[in-house]
């Protein structure tokens, strides 16, 4: 029987200075194991990231001693095993070479049955400097070198994470390290190396198709057995490679129905029936196909699982942890149950990251998130040598093997972004060859030969009438959206794309004034200061947050309201794009805005701050994804014209209903017109039927007589749609830019009520329209139901709090403080 020893403990690190060997924690990093031991200041503090740039020009020295004991010995085959070296490594037992290493996206497994001895065994892991191989092929061949975000240069030329050379959300720490676990395996025969899995689904049965790979090939005589069971019980036998689910339980996506998952256990035996090495996985009964058919816009660009077409509604990850090794369950699990909790089915895995750990995976495939998995490639054109071919090869067929069974796996993408450089790629016929001999034929061989099930995209953006054609094609494929943000045009520029799908769009904002508190004293609460602006990496990122909030809100004044502004603005915009992909469908299927999350504390796209504390953004999200929607498309436009002259052609509201639930069904969709010191002027009802996967235009309110006799800065519009199960979707709806109105001050009263030890309910009351109320607990940690939402006079707005652990009454009373627009300026 396979044996496993990991080899988590007695590891050190050589100091350079003082030449002592020092603990290390592994899996780690270089950069954590200097900062646990004081030997660096805090990576994230103010502009501390600049003075720590030494540590990548660094050759790191790692080791560890363990025994072999008679346990290990008597094994016929000994294996290192090593999930993840990051990055330039040379690996040595007992003072001999016995492997080396260039690709973090790679496991090693050595044998060193020949190397090991009885009792003590050094094990040394040297680290070069990531800089060293790239400044020799940068000075070797430049001809392919592009890239468009590393600040200094070189990051493609090694197959490490791109963004930890620095991204425009990034921190520069090209750290190095056992990045993944590693550890001693010792057997005998033979043992299974990976077994890809194919799913036939029938009506009420699905069968199951085992295709094992063994260590030593060809290995006669063993035989594979084994059970698929769910919640413990037995369901199938697997036998000759086959298993037969009757009455299967289907895998769904969230907001679609449930995400049960099969255990598969596989055992391999001699003749004799001895147990060699068992290997057990977690699966989903599901189908899922990208569907592109011809239709009357085009080319579908559709997920169907299970035969239903969904509307991808989600973002785009990115690290979890700019030292990726410190990204525990915790962080993983808190960010992903934040992305159910605000209604998403789908998470892109971004291409400038890493493969996630199967923490992640595990994670989606629990619950219900689709995983849009890219190749780790992104924003530059890579070498075409054949050294790095075959590192690309390698990497892709061991990804494609530890992933394809993921109930979550939806789709596999070559790259991030380089077909938005295509006369790049073109312009010298060796970078051409280099480009699709990666990403039209190693990468698909690899997904097709190792998976075989899940589709293939070789980039995102891509054009299927053919990448030199150009990116975001209207017609057909997925586009990227960054002419609001990089292009700084009118947010309702979304409102004009009709997209097929759109894989990215984002807007900035501001991280909240208590994680700007933990890279910053108060007192530099500045976003032009410096150390603001190293938690800024975007070049252009603070002009444009203010230009957008300028456009929508009065000059803020103090850094607390930026930071509100600035996340209200975000919000807006992000609403304006998804409710707009949103009432496209079915020509629009999916919408994924940059970014769910950070990797630091920082100003950046993300919904979700550093640290799990939801930005408006993510509230907003929770609303614009809910299966009901109720969608307002105010038609027309404001423009500031000669003299700073207001002109404004808008007039007319078009109520949409939107709706991606289970079943069919009905609601009533209400709306009023209100004023803001006078009440309700004009209000009407329809009822109306929602059917799964569509948006209907309901109702064309015009407004003109109403603004032209009290002004449109004084009116606001309420919406909402009421199902069986209440008022599912509600919105408020301005005629002009908010800081056009003159919004009346009042007070906003709490009533704190205790459900249990741990649960409030806040109960949330003024007597005047207050615009975003945004309420806060200092120094308590704790999740809302909701927050930045609209406060109208006379009614009662409650809110479901968690904290987790108790407080008193009195603590809450003192720790909450609430904010809306009119407190900004
Ligand atoms: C996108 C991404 C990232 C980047 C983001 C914001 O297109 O793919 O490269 O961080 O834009 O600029």
């Amino acid at each position: 029987m396979i044996r496993s020893f990991p080899l988590s403990s007695s590891w050190q690190f050589l100091e350079p200075k003082s030449k002592k060997w020092l603990k290390a924690v592994v899996p780690g990093c270089i950069h954590t194991d200097l900062l646990r031991h004081k030997l660096i200041a805090e990576p994230f503090w103010g502009s501390n990231e600049g003075d720590l740039q030494w540590i990548e020009e660094r050759d790191w020295h790692y080791r560890c001693t363990f025994n072999a004991d008679s346990d290990i010995l008597h094994e016929k085959v000994v294996e290192l095993v090593a999930e993840g070296l990051d990055t330039v490594a040379q690996v040595r037992l007992n003072g001999r070479l016995i492997g080396t290493s260039e690709n973090m996206f790679l496991a090693h497994r050595i044998d060193i049955s020949n190397v090991l001895r009885p009792g003590k065994n050094h094990l040394e892991i040297f680290f070069g400097s990531p800089m060293k191989p790239i400044r020799a092929r940068l000075a070797a061949n430049k001809d392919h070198y592009q890239e468009w975000i590393d600040p200094v240069g070189g990051c493609s030329l090694l197959r490490k994470q791109q963004c930890s050379f620095g991204w425009d959300w990034g921190p520069r720490f090209a750290t190095c390290g056992i990045w993944l676990p590693i550890r001693l395996e010792a057997w005998s025969v033979n043992r299974i190396e990976s077994v890809r899995i194919v799913q036939k689904h029938f009506k009420n049965k699905v069968e199951i198709l085992f295709d094992p790979t063994l260590a030593k090939r060809g290995d006669v005589g063993l035989q594979i057995t084994g059970t698929v069971t769910l919640n413990g019980k037995v369901v199938a036998e697997v036998k000759a490679n086959r298993a037969t689910i009757k009455n299967p339980a289907l895998w769904w996506p969230n907001g679609l129905g449930a995400h049960p998952l099969y255990t598969v256990s596989l055992e391999l035996r001699d003749e004799a029936g001895n147990l060699l090495d068992h290997w057990t996985k977690q699966i989903g009964l599901r189908t899922i196909i990208l569907d592109r058919h011809k239709d009357k816009f085009g080319e579908s660009f559709q997920f169907v699982v299970n035969g239903r077409k969904i509307f991808a509604k989600g973002a785009n990850w990115v690290p979890a942890h700019a030292f990726i090794t410190e990204a525990s369950r915790d962080l993983y699990d808190n960010l992903l149950t934040s992305a159910v909790e605000a209604n998403m089915n789908m998470i892109r895995v971004w291409g400038g990251n890493v493969y996630e750990k199967e923490v992640f995976y595990d994670l989606c495939d629990e619950k219900g998130l689709l995983v849009w998995q890219d190749f780790m490639f992104a924003c530059a054109l890579y070498p075409g040598d054949k050294e790095f071919l075959r590192q690309v090869r390698a990497e892709a067929v061991y990804q494609v093997r530890r992933l394809a069974h993921r109930a979550s796996l939806a789709l596999w993408c070559g790259n991030n972004e380089l077909e938005q450089m295509p006369q790049e790629i073109v312009k010298t016929a060796r970078r051409k060859k280099a480009y699709e001999d990666i990403f039209y034929r190693i990468l698909p061989e690899a997904v097709e030969h190792f998976d075989g099930v899940t589709t293939y995209w070789p980039a995102s953006p891509h054009n299927p009438e053919g990448y030199e054609k150009g990116f975001n094609n209207e017609r057909a494929g997925d586009c990227h959206f960054w002419d609001v943000w990089h292009a700084r045009k009118l947010v309702k520029t979304y409102e004009k794309m009709k997209f097929r799908f759109c894989s990215e769009f984002g807007m900035q904002s501001y991280n909240s004034p208590e994680v700007a508190a933990t890279y910053c004293h108060p007192k530099d609460f500045n976003v032009n200061g410096p150390e603001m602006e190293n938690h800024q990496k975007n070049s252009s990122g603070n002009q444009i947050i203010m230009d957008y909030v300028s456009r929508l809100y009065r000059f803020p004044k103090d850094f607390p309201s930026i930071s509100y502004l600035s996340q209200l603005n975000q919000a807006y915009c992000m609403k304006v794009g998804v409710e707009h992909f949103r009432r496209s469908m079915p020509r629009t299927m999916g919408a994924l805005y940059w970014q769910l999350n950070d990797c630091w504390p920082v100003a950046s796209w993300s919904s979700i701050e550093f640290g799990g504390t939801w930005k408006a953004l993510h509230y907003e999200a929770r609303r614009f994804f809910a299966p009901v929607l109720i969608s307002a498309h105010v038609l027309g436009e404001e423009t500031l014209e000669k003299c700073n002259v207001l002109r404004s052609t808008i007039r007319y509201i078009d109520l949409y209903s939107v709706y991606d639930g289970q079943k069919p069904t009905r609601a009533i969709m209400r709306w009023s017109l209100e004023h803001l010191t006078a009440g309700r002027l004009r209000k009407g009802s329809k009822l109306v039927k929602l059917n799964c996967v569509q948006s209907v235009r309901q109702l064309r309110l015009d407004f003109a007589k109403e603004m032209s006799e009290y002004g449109a800065q004084f009116l606001y519009l309420r919406v909402s749609l009421e199902t069986d199960s209440g008022e599912v979707s509600r919105q408020t709806v301005f005629l002009t830019a908010p800081r056009y109105m003159p919004l009346p001050k009042g007070k906003i009263m709490v009533d704190i009520k205790s459900v249990d030890a741990t649960r409030l309910k806040l109960a949330f009351t003024s007597p005047v329209y207050q615009h975003a109320v945004q309420f806060h607990f200092s120094n308590i940690a704790y999740r809302a139901d909701d927050n930045f939402f609209d406060l109208y006079p006379g009614e009662i707005r409650t809110v479901m709090v968690r904290m987790e652990k108790p407080f008193t009454k009195a603590q809450l009373k003192k720790a909450i403080e609430t904010r809306s627009l009119v407190d900004s300026y």
